[in-house]
């Protein structure tokens, strides 16, 4: 993927990617995640200030609504503040796409990790 089309995908948030890569006939189950990952980021990110970046209210809003269960089982009242201290890498009080990818990854390793140890209890149960 060269940076000409990249860029197309950012300008092109509606359409999405499965327009946007229309020679296949249907996204792969990653270019639909990542294609989701570009929607519910400018779905926030749009509402106030910089279009392209999630203040705070617009990442709390983001949180509580696309991420509820991983809020729910933080009782930290101060976790959105720490959550953008610890995104906010360039230190302009935004979270800008590039910084709200090290979120998901983060939270997708950990996740992975969550449902390795499942399966192993249950190959062990299993024998
Ligand atoms: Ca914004
Ligand atoms: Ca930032």
């Amino acid at each position: 993927m060269d940076q000409i089309k990249l860029a197309n995908i950012t300008r092109d948030r509606r359409g999405g990617l499965t327009k946007r890569w229309s020679a296949a006939a249907m996204p792969s189950k990653l270019e639909g995640a990542m294609d989701a990952l570009i929607t519910v980021f400018h779905n926030y990110s749009g509402s106030e200030g910089d279009k392209d970046k999630l203040n705070k209210g617009e990442l709390k809003e983001l949180l509580n609504s696309e991420l509820t269960d991983f809020l729910m089982s933080q009782k930290d009242p101060n976790l959105v503040e720490k959550i953008m201290n610890d995104l906010d890498s360039n230190k302009d009080n935004e979270v800008d796409f590039n910084e709200f990818v090290v979120l998901v990854a983060a939270l997708t390793v950990a996740c992975n990790d969550f449902f390795q140890d499942q399966q192993k209890k249950k190959g062990r149960d299993g024998k």
